[in-house]
């Protein structure tokens, strides 16, 4: 495993390359970090997170963020603990195809938020306290 830190801020960006995990993979090393997966509050954040992708990877990379899906299906959280009040999913997503538990930004390219499995090695955003 290797990661290169982008620091940004109060954000850091993390590329990684990463052996499968039965669990959120992402989270764990954001935790080593001292941080955590980036949740949404609102559009703004998203914008500004998508920004910072395009900054640091030069595209509109798909991009791990810290929403989750609790066990009970549909149900999502953000691994940061912040209240989960979030609308701004793509239209027809989260759809779950073949049991999609971790939330990406920018999938294929575009301005999307999606339910995607987890274990995907994908950059992914820490957020820690300055
Ligand atoms: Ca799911
Ligand atoms: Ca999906």
């Amino acid at each position: 495993m290797s990661a290169c830190i982008l620091p940004h801020l109060e954000f850091s960006v993390v590329s990684l390359v990463c052996s499968l995990s039965l669990c959120l993979p992402h989270q764990k090393t954001c935790t080593l970090l001292g941080g955590n997966l980036a949740s949404i509050p609102n559009e703004k954040v998203y914008r500004f997170l998508r920004e910072l992708v395009f900054e640091a990877a030069k595209s509109h990379q798909e991009t791990w963020v810290g929403g989750y899906g609790a066990v009970k299906e549909g149900v999502w959280l953000w691994s940061d603990g912040n209240i989960f009040d979030f609308n701004l999913w793509h239209q027809g997503e989260p759809n779950n195809v073949g049991g999609e538990d971790c939330m990406e930004i920018n999938f294929r390219g575009g301005d999307y938020i999606n339910d995607h499995r987890c274990v995907r090695a994908l950059s992914f955003i820490c957020v820690k306290d300055p």
